[in-house]
């Protein structure tokens, strides 16, 4: 795509001027273990459900996104099969008789390279698109994404994933501080609480857009196609 090209996409607190060639689509954490029974939003108490409303609006931008040839990354938040990279404070949040290593029928919960901690198939990566381990909510921190946007000269993101309140909220915050623009299209994210699926995208664009702006997949479809 024209690296100077700009397009006006409708949002909330007012218009993003998206510039495709400078901006990565980011998918967090469209993973089984959240969005499949069995696994850690399971443990955690969730009708893990409520998320899947979020897969055919990712499919469809993803696909769009795909085929522009522009910047896709996804991530997975989980943990070293040895459990090091785990804070005991995350382990035993929540007193659930089951925790974060021990067995569950999608594999060991929250750990690298079990099947309930990979991506959807319906969001599947291609080979081609880098894939961010995590092991805390936000998507920067103890990973080299950061680096991976400065070498593709990336500076704004579209932000889309599980869930709204955690890990798409913390990784926006973590991005705004790092000079990027955050453009999040509501139906693309997913909570487990309609109150914090609102809320949480109230927080992004109050105050002149105090994180990022907001948006619908739709509008962004509109103008890439
Ligand atoms: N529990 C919950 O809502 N979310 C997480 O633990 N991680 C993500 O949001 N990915």
């Amino acid at each position: 795509m024209n690296t100077s090209l700009t397009l006006t996409i409708e949002a909330e607190p007012y218009a993003f001027e998206l510039e495709p060639a400078k901006c990565a689509l980011l998918i967090i954490d469209m993973q089984r273990d959240f969005l499949e029974p069995g696994g850690f939003g399971e443990m955690l108490g969730n009708d893990v459900s409520r998320l899947r409303g979020a897969i055919q609006p990712n499919q469809k931008l993803l696909a769009a996104w795909r085929a522009k040839g522009l910047q896709v990354i996804h991530t997975r938040e989980g943990h070293r099969p040895d459990l090091a990279d785990l804070p005991e404070a995350k382990r035993i949040r929540g007193r659930s008789k089951t925790c974060i290593g021990d067995a569950g029928p999608m594999g060991r919960i929250l750990v690298r390279g079990e099947s309930g901690h990979d991506i959807i198939p319906e969001l599947y990566p291609l080979p081609s698109e880098p894939v961010i381990d995590k092991p805390g909510k936000g998507a920067f921190w103890a990973t080299d994404l950061h680096a991976i946007l400065q070498n593709r000269g990336i500076r704004q993101l579209i932000v889309t994933g599980v869930t709204t309140e955690v890990c798409v909220n913390t990784t926006v915050r973590e991005a705004n501080d790092r000079g990027y623009d955050c453009l999040v299209p509501d139906d693309c994210v997913g909570s487990y609480f309609p109150e914090f699926q609102e809320m949480g995208l109230k927080m992004i664009k109050a105050q002149g857009g105090i994180f990022g702006w907001v948006t619908n997949s739709q509008k962004i479809l509109d103008v890439l196609n």
